[in-house]
């Protein structure tokens, strides 16, 4: 068939062929190759990206329009796949972007409600996998400005309202693209053939340019990076490309492979890292389930939980980057409103543990995590506890933590009895109120401070899959959640604990358990979908020492939510099993 797209206009080709040739022969002063900036230039470009914390992440096309359903019926998983999902023919799907009206798109709405729940930036799918472009851009019909007769430039009046309220302006670029005829929609597995690279790459950059020159966007924010026909050294030619275009702007690790590449951040999806990476790292969450709008998807996450996921985040050194998928005409769904305002609050009452705070390496706490006021070192400074569970005893315990001096205050000052006991401090908290959400301690300390316990560094390297104990269901006669830490009391072969599995691309994982026990050859399986690995576990040493072991491969060839579980056979008599995480890491094949 051919594709309706496969005879670019005459103007479109010229226009194309223009604006690669103006960068192919870039002016010697760019020759330095950006890959070598120094770490120091690297730090001061990314600065007000790792200040930043907090971002606003929006799914907008003509996918929209449709909110997830297709001739009446749902469509499963996100919103934005439902040409893949919903099996629609290219000549059944193309002619939909002229109902595409962002009528109701207030650019100054948008960004004020992002600037009043605390977020510093902005990125929205000017052309996510189904091609569409949010612009109209020279080289393609399929846009804004030609395959719909909707004539505002939406994507400057966001960039106009971002510069008016102080926040940074950033763009997503797919690149599949199941529109241009290099790759075809009715084929479109998880890994769509190619048909012309060359062509295509040389489209890519040509609506890259077009992207940077007209909207000087701070964050370029690449997606789809899994499919095999992109490899690690296209990646790293278009971040020379762009770099070369406009040196300051910020680039995700998806322009390249993500397992293999992390600047100029890396980015778990759906998914928070078990502990601090090595790099700088933001992770993508959505507030329900679907990026894209979705009628059906009213799997809406609790303020408690989006305030201690932006907490646990920060705290662990990454930024909350936070989606809202408007309805087609442009307005937002109000759960999302609601929601992000309630976030504002908190960030708003919090300022100073949100924006002036920075990871801090101290053992696990179980009522919540902890991180330090910037500039705070080992010997003398301030720690923030932000309690997510109010202790019934009134006694807020930190735990395997002591210091040579320390006084404990509440959040807005008033001072807190403490006392140290054994390895652990003890605060008296009746004079505290419990605020919803979260409440935040301070702890200024000065002789130093001294951890008491393993504190696991999982060498993570921010796309692995991290199924926590906290986070899981825990099905079993006697299986118990143990300070939202570890589960234990494994008796029988059906004891499990399970989550929903995002998975952000498909492709080869390799499967890690980390866990304490004492007996050696415990079986074990994983579950995920209809696919089980089964292995076995070798003894930790003792119940207090976690190790991380590998189980073996999994293919997750979907994208999206998938059921996974982890069960543990009775090991032989004894029941000595602490688990505590699921990790899946991905494997460049
Ligand atoms: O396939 C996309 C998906 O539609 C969405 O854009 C997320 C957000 O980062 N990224 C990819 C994989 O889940």
């Amino acid at each position: 068939m051919n594709h309706p797209c496969s005879s670019l206009s005459l103007k479109n080709k010229w226009t194309l062929a223009l604006a690669v040739g103006a960068t192919l022969f870039a002016s010697p002063a760019q020759s330095k190759d950006v890959l070598s900036e120094t770490e120091a230039e690297f730090q001061e470009r990314m600065q007000w990206f790792t200040d930043a914390q907090f971002g606003l992440f929006i799914h907008y096309g003509v996918y929209s329009n449709l909110g997830g359903e297709w001739k009446g019926e749902s469509v499963p998983r996100y919103a934005e796949w439902i040409q893949r999902w919903g099996q629609i023919p290219s000549e059944e799907y193309y002619p939909l972007a002229a109902d595409f009206r962002p009528d109701e798109l207030d650019a100054d709405l948008w960004v004020r409600t992002a600037k009043e729940a605390g977020m510093k930036y902005m990125v929205i799918t000017t052309k996510h996998h189904e091609g569409f472009c949010l612009w109209d851009s020279a080289v393609t019909e399929y846009d804004l400005g030609e395959a719909t007769d909707f004539d505002r430039d939406i994507l400057g009046e966001l960039k106009a309202a971002c510069e008016k309220y102080g926040l940074k302006f950033g763009t997503y670029y797919s690149i599949i693209d199941w529109h241009h005829p290099s790759q075809r929609v009715e084929l479109a597995t998880n890994q769509p053939p190619m048909y012309d690279k060359d062509g295509y790459v040389t489209y890519m950059k040509a609506q890259l340019k077009e992207l940077i020159d007209r909207y000087d966007p701070a964050i370029m924010w690449f997606d789809g990076d899994w499919v095999k026909w992109w490899t690690m050294e296209d990646g790293l030619d278009l971040y020379r490309y762009l770099r070369e275009l406009s040196p300051d702007m910020v680039i995700n690790n998806r322009v390249a492979k993500r397992a293999q590449f992390k600047k100029d951040f890396g980015t778990p999806e759906n998914s928070t890292p078990g502990g601090a990476l090595d790099h700088v790292w933001e992770a993508c969450w959505t507030v329900n389930h679907s990026w894209g709008y979705k009628k059906s998807d009213t799997t809406w996450k609790s303020i408690d939980v989006l305030i201690q996921k932006q907490i646990d985040i920060n705290a662990k050194g990454g930024n909350l980057l936070l989606n809202v998928g408007p309805y087609a005409d442009g307005a937002w769904p109000e759960a999302s409103t609601e929601l992000l305002e309630q976030m504002g609050e908190w960030n708003r009452k919090h300022r100073e543990a949100v924006y002036d705070s920075e990871f801090v390496m101290v053992p696990e706490q179980s009522f919540g995590t902890m991180a330090q006021k910037k500039g705070s070192t080992e010997k003398k400074g301030e720690l923030f506890a932000y309690v997510f569970d109010w202790p019934e005893d009134g006694k807020l315990k930190i735990q395997n933590l002591s210091f040579g001096k320390v006084k404990a205050t509440t959040y807005q000052g008033r001072g807190l009895a403490a006392k140290a006991g054994g390895n652990d401090l003890e605060i008296d908290l009746s004079k505290a109120k419990p605020e919803s959400s979260a409440t935040v301690i301070r702890l200024k300390y000065s002789g130093g401070m001294k951890a008491h316990e393993q504190v696991i560094d999982l060498g993570l390297k921010g796309d692995e899959l991290i199924l926590e104990a906290g986070n899981a269901e825990v099905t079993g006669r006697k299986l118990v959640l143990v300070n939202k830490k570890y589960v234990s009391g494994w008796l029988d072969a059906e004891d499990r604990v399970s989550w929903t599995l995002n998975v952000p691309a498909p492709g080869k994982y390799l499967v890690k358990a980390l866990y304490a026990n004492d007996v050696d050859g415990s079986p074990v399986s994983v579950t995920v979908g209809d696919q089980t690995l089964s292995g076995k576990i070798e003894a930790s040493g003792s119940k207090n020492q976690y190790q991380l072991t590998e189980l073996g491969h999994m293919e997750l060839n979907q994208v999206g939510a998938t059921n996974c579980s982890i069960s543990f056979d009775r090991p032989s008599g004894k029941r000595i099993l602490r688990f505590k995480t699921l990790i899946f890491v991905p494997v460049e094949e």
